[in-house]
């Protein structure tokens, strides 16, 4: 073959190298590409082995071309497999692709606040028109904080009604508990702070306790004011407007004498049983006597307890350095869970505290 046949060899087997390259459209096509132009028997060790059929100038001008085809090939051979191969990877990053996000809730479908959490938010707005404070108080206490500053030493039976988690100390003297109920934050509040006060405090409370209106962790709300002149028509009036507030204005409440050594005297309060007269109060109308009592929320008395209150006691304001015969105050400690349970209509206070039924189904407990 002449020179020139050679070299529009050349040429041709250029042009068809770089069209087969374009034309692969995978790694494994490529290289039957590269086999068939550059392999032992391929197209270029062909045209390789025509130099030495050529002499002199001729020779070395077709060795040359040959030579920069080879360098050319293999560029192109480079550059067309990681284009294949970064191709191949993002194909298979788009098949492969897991789809982390969460799907969008539905506003309808999205979950709301706890029903305690409402309640809590309900009685801290109505609290803090009425000016009331709101403290924090510790939900693991000092036995002192807890019994001994109420006015509940030691041994006294009044500490039977609460059945108490006390945690492991080395010290007698201060024993620490999960505290009983928020009576603590009294204690608190009036060591810290002199009289007037006005402060409600709302937290976790803990007793060893368990059936349908009794939880193991349940929450309060604490109120008590302090100040000169205070009088049980104050804590009659404060109560009344604040249950009213929340569970309408024909709400009725009853004060019933009991005994709590914090206070003297000491009250638990009922309120009209929401689920009998809870339809005919919504609708503003004073429900008939019948429609009052008689259904198994109310255990058919028509009251429901929601608390306890009283006037707080001398030793509680002596145990605080608080001149106890220029001071008076009221105290009152309300379920906050109760409260919510009888507004919302659950009926089972420990759905509150629950996980869903199909977790529950594999406790002994809910089963
Ligand atoms: C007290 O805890 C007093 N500290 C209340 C008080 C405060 C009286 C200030 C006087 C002055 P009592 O043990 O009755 O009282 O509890 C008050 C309310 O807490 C109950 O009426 C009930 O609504 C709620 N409660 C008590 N124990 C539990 C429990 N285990 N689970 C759910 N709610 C509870």
């Amino acid at each position: 073959m002449s020179l020139q046949e050679l070299l529009s060899a050349v040429a041709e087997c250029r042009a068809a190298f770089a069209r087969g390259c374009a034309e692969a459209s995978e790694v494994r096509a490529l290289e039957e590409v590269r086999v068939a132009f550059m392999g032992r028997k391929g197209q270029l060790a062909g045209l390789r082995a025509k130099i030495t059929t050529l002499e002199g100038e001729e020779r070395k001008h077709f060795g040359a071309a040959v030579n920069e085809l080879q360098k050319f090939s293999q560029q192109q051979l480079n550059s067309r497999r990681r284009d294949l191969q970064r191709a191949a990877i993002e194909a298979k990053l788009r098949e492969e692709r897991a789809d982390i996000d969460l799907p969008v809730i539905d506003r309808d479908e999205r979950g709301t606040l706890h029903p305690v959490s409402l309640m809590r938010q309900k009685l801290h707005d109505i609290f803090t028109k009425l000016s009331f404070s709101v403290l924090e108080g510790p939900d693991v206490d000092y036995e002192d904080f807890n019994f001994n500053k109420l006015n509940i030493p030691a041994h006294h039976p009044a500490r039977d009604m609460q059945d108490t988690f006390y945690l492991a100390s080395k010290d007698e003297e201060e024993r620490l508990l999960l505290r009983t109920h928020t009576s603590n934050v009294q204690v608190h509040a009036l060591s810290e702070h002199r009289p007037p006060l006005r402060v409600i405090s709302m937290g976790r409370c803990f007793r060893c306790d368990f059936d349908l209106t009794h939880t193991p962790m349940f929450h309060q709300i604490e109120g008590f004011v302090v100040d000169e002149a205070i009088s049980f028509a104050h804590l009659k009036g404060t109560i009344d407007t604040f249950l009213r507030a929340i569970y309408g204005d024909g709400l009725r409440t009853r004060f019933r004498p009991s005994y709590f050594p914090f206070v003297e005297p000491g009250a638990e309060v009922d309120i009209g049983c929401v689920a009998c007269d809870a339809q005919k109060l919504a609708a503003g109308k004073e429900p008939p006597p019948e429609a009052r009592v008689g259904c198994r929320v109310c255990k058919h008395s028509g009251w429901l307890e929601v608390g306890g209150c009283g006037m707080i006691h001398p030793n509680v304001f002596e145990a605080m350095d608080i001149d106890s015969e220029r001071y008076s105050g009221f105290a009152f400690g309300f379920g906050l869970d109760r409260m919510a349970m009888l507004y919302y209509g659950i009926n089972d206070l420990r759905t509150l505290f629950a996980a869903p039924p199909e977790f529950n189904a594999r406790l002994p407990i809910f089963a």
